[in-house]
């Protein structure tokens, strides 16, 4: 099939120069709560949060397919094997929906992978956590991708319009994720005592890197303050983060298990959970690269893209050959 997309490296990016008229017009659109587009102006800063944000989310999908796809194959039955194979294709699609919208800001998909793949770029904290049992298959769904809807919500309102339009689609795929991943801890919770068992294990494990997702507290979070003046995030870490909380107790009461968490109780003046303290020297040093499994995941990443070198030449190949095709056709 032949890429029909505008190749944008080779479309003027706006200059992100000083510019007042341009700068007020900027502002105005954010006031309005109207839409930043590829063609508008936009300071240096935004640009390069949004890449940074992107491009970082582009690779926690990609990097995500790696704990649950090892279990393809090990999967306990046809119907979970293909819900499962679907599942694990959803999160690549969503990580070509980011860099295609990341690539809307004038930066190319090689500098996002090179910067992946030499350690530069992060991802998600979780996904440096093995996927042992049957159960952390639900667990990821449940925990990883409940976590990921309430985050992504709110970004289908992100200024930058690529990214928001991007969100809209993901969230519809995500909330799917998450009911299959409650559907298997539910089989399993009301299953034999052992597999209740591997259940709450999983549930165990998951939970807390689970909260960790959201980023580090609000008084600790660099960037959060001008994402939320310049509307591209539109909570803090620790609202969204609060908001997940609330939403699990519920669903692990109706799923019979319990969240590892001695301190959870219900705040009546609050009108929410409160939850104990997390462990951020752990979120720190998983994202410094010493968490259970950065070395295998960028291992397993690095050798699928050079596994794939002969794919990307024979699909740049054809692509010539059918764009020179073409303009002979033209000329004719
Ligand atoms: N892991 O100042 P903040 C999914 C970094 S997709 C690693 O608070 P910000 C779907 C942060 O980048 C999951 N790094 O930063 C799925 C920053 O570093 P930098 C991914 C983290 O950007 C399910 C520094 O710490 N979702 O699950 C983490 O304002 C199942 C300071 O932090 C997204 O990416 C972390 N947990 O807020 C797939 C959503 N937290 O870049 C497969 C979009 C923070 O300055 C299977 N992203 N850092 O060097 C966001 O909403 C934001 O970027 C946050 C962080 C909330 C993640």
């Amino acid at each position: 099939m032949t890429d029909t997309r505008p190749d944008l490296r080779s479309v003027e990016q706006p200059s992100d120069a000083p510019d007042t008229e341009a700068q007020a017009h900027f502002d105005a659109l954010l006031a309005a709560d109207e839409r930043i587009e590829p063609r508008d102006w936009m300071p240096a800063k935004y640009r390069k949060t949004l890449v940074r944000q992107i491009s970082q989310h582009a690779h926690s999908e990609i990097i995500g397919m790696q704990p649950e796809g090892a279990w393809i194959s090990r999967a306990p039955s046809l119907k979970r094997k293909s819900i499962l194979i679907a599942k694990v294709q959803d999160e690549a699609g969503h990580g070509l929906y980011l860099y295609s919208a990341a690539e809307t800001l004038g930066t190319t998909r090689e500098e996002m992978n090179e910067q992946l793949m030499s350690g530069k770029a992060k991802y998600s904290s979780i996904f440096n956590y093995p996927a042992l049992t049957w159960a952390d298959v639900g667990a990821i769904g449940w925990l990883v991708d409940g976590a990921a809807i309430c985050n992504q919500v709110p970004l289908c309102r992100c200024s930058y319009g690529p990214y928001g339009r991007a969100m809209v689609r993901v969230c519809k795929e995500e909330s799917f994720h998450q009911r299959q991943g409650w559907e298997i801890l539910h089989a399993l919770s009301n299953g034999t005592p052992e597999q209740k068992a591997m259940a709450q294990d999983a549930v165990n494990r998951y939970y807390g890197p689970a909260l960790q997702m959201f980023g580090p507290p609000d008084a600790d979070s660099p960037n959060s303050q001008q994402s939320m003046a310049w509307k591209i995030k539109r909570f803090s870490n620790d609202e969204l983060r609060q908001r997940f909380v609330d939403m699990m107790v519920p669903q692990a009461e109706a799923l019979g298990l319990t969240l590892p968490d001695p301190d959870l109780a219900w705040n009546e003046a609050r009108g929410h959970y409160d939850y104990g303290d997390l462990d951020w020297d752990e979120l720190k040093a998983v994202i410094a690269g010493n968490g259970p499994c950065n070395t295998q995941r960028m291992a397993h990443k690095i050798k699928a893209h050079e596994d794939g070198a002969w794919v990307r030449e024979a699909a740049a190949a054809y692509a010539r050959r059918h764009t020179s095709t073409d303009a002979t056709l033209k000329h004719a």
